[in-house]
């Protein structure tokens, strides 16, 4: 596991694609309402953006033509390393999954195994999973692997036995814990999944819901970085709805900051995750 002195970092993941709008007004869903968001998270202590986009009516899409607009405007108006989700919806066809990474981000989810979601199911099955990790490093795009379930911790080793490092040569992973149907949001789900991690890897951990608070206090007290936001919790505390993204960077901020181990600037981000700068057309 991670040293405990590491400094923490922190992804806001603001919007999903399976929250509407309407049931969570302050739900990130425009361009000018997702780059507002990505400035207050980014001042209250992200550095790392998870981002899934949604079309006029609000409604979850991959149209690349608006991930590429996303991606400009939020490297624009921040400093983030931005990552677009290619899980997208669960009903978001594999090719459409695919073309995401022509849109150009620094960074790019990619889930290492099928999971139950709900009565839904997330499909990521092995040779999906080694054609999007072949796609990450020939654009030399950072993957974040995003893990439900214990089993999907064996299949990243395996990916990894098979496929190779990632671009930029480092592991970074991102424990996805209490979705209905994946592992629970408990601190023995993180302790075990962090452990099965490859040597030198960095972990981040995400609870889903109620099980936000024991995963972020969890991975804090195991070495771990924290993702938050919107896509997982609407619930701030019981009762009491989310107001919006940034109050979740902030509580994560300080809870990182009362564990001697505050949030990582974004350059600090950047050479952890071995993110290729794009920056000002600096990797054209
Ligand atoms: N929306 C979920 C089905 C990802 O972003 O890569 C998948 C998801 C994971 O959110
Ligand atoms: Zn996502």
């Amino acid at each position: 596991m991670d040293d405990v002195a590491t400094p923490t970092l922190i992804t806001v993941a603001p919007t999903g694609a399976e929250t509407a709008k309407a049931d969570a007004p302050a739900l990130p869903v425009t361009l000018d309402e997702l780059v507002a968001t990505a400035k207050a998270c980014e001042a209250a202590g992200a550095g790392v953006i998870h981002i899934h986009i949604r079309d006029t009516e609000s409604a979850p899409t991959l149209d690349l033509g608006r991930l590429t607009d996303t991606v400009a405007a939020v490297r624009e108006g921040t400093d983030l390393v931005v990552q677009l989700s290619t899980g997208g919806a669960v009903t978001d066809p594999y090719e459409a999954r695919l073309g995401v990474l022509d849109a150009d981000p620094d960074s790019c989810s990619l889930t290492c195994g099928t999971v139950n979601f709900g009565s839904d199911v997330f499909l990521n099955p092995w040779d999906f999973m080694v054609e999007l990790y072949r796609k990450t490093q020939a654009l030399e795009i950072v993957p974040e692997f995003e893990l439900f379930d214990v089993g999907h911790v064996a299949a990243l080793n395996r990916l990894l036995d098979k496929e190779g490092l990632p671009y930029g040569g480092h592991v970074h992973a991102d424990l996805v814990l209490g979705v209905p149907g994946g592992a629970p949001g408990t601190p023995e789900a993180v302790v075990t999944m962090a452990r099965m991690l490859p040597a030198g890897a960095t972990w981040s951990a995400t609870g889903v819901g109620r099980a936000t608070m024991p995963v972020a206090l969890s991975a804090l007290a195991g070495g771990g970085h924290l993702r938050v936001g919107m896509e997982d919790t609407l619930t701030f505390a019981p009762g009491r709805p989310v107001r919006d993204n940034a109050e979740l960077v902030e509580r994560a901020a300080s809870l990182a900051t009362l564990a001697l181990r505050p949030p990582m600037s974004t350059d600090e981000a950047r050479s952890t995750l071995g993110i290729k700068d794009r920056r000002n057309g600096a990797g054209a």
